[in-house]
């Protein structure tokens, strides 16, 4: 073997060497480049899906617990509902005279006219009758309490329930002396009311 046939042979083994090298790298990269690829993308598709899991899940426990929130709020909602509606004239009249609230003793600190107001509210709502709680201003911080019903066919009537009579109430007046009830010890002008239905 002379020199060239020895350069020849180094050269030829340089060459495949280089190749050889170049060729384990690219596979190397391949390799890596579609693993790397391929995990990520297992990855990502993964998470993807157990993220999507995750929502379907969530809007599915949402959809569950809207629907039991719905469900519970419409079953207490029909166990509480309660309808009232305005009466005649005449039911009105009928009510007041079944009802036994103008029979109780007023008694001054313990069952006052506020009780006797209250009571017949109560009362006529638990028969689905729409009744108000009217509070009228005196001077002098004093008042007075009636009840009202809003009649179908003849309007606003005030009603004093401690005798079942329809009474006027008129700013600027004295309800007693309006409704001609014995006077009470102060000054009974009605300074102003408020309905509270
Ligand atoms: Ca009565």
């Amino acid at each position: 073997m002379d020199n060239s046939q020895r350069l020849g042979t180094i050269l030829g083994l340089m060459i495949a060497m280089v190749i050889l090298c170049s060729g384990t790298a690219f596979i190397s990269y391949s390799y890596g480049q579609h693993i790397g690829y391929s995990s990520g993308y297992q990855s990502r598709h993964q998470s993807t899906l157990s993220q999507m899991d995750v929502q379907i899940q969530a809007k599915q426990a949402d959809y569950q617990a809207g629907y039991e929130a719905g469900r519970q709020a419409a079953l207490k909602d029909t166990s509480n509902r309660f309808s009232l509606r305005n009466p005649t004239f005449q039911e009105t009249m009928d009510f007041l005279a079944r009802d036994k609230t103008n029979e109780n003793k007023y008694v001054e600190g313990q069952y006052v006219c506020v009780d006797f107001s209250h009571e017949v509210n109560n009362n006529a709502e638990a028969q689905g009758i729409r009744c108000a709680v009217v509070d009228i201003f005196y001077p002098e911080g004093k008042g007075h309490t009636i009840v009202a019903f809003e009649t179908t066919d003849k309007g606003l009537q005030f009603v004093e329930p401690q005798f079942d009579h329809l009474v006027s109430v008129e700013v600027g007046k004295s309800y007693s002396q309006t409704n001609r009830y014995k006077a009470p010890p102060g000054d009974d002008t009605i300074l102003r009311y408020l309905i509270t239905w």
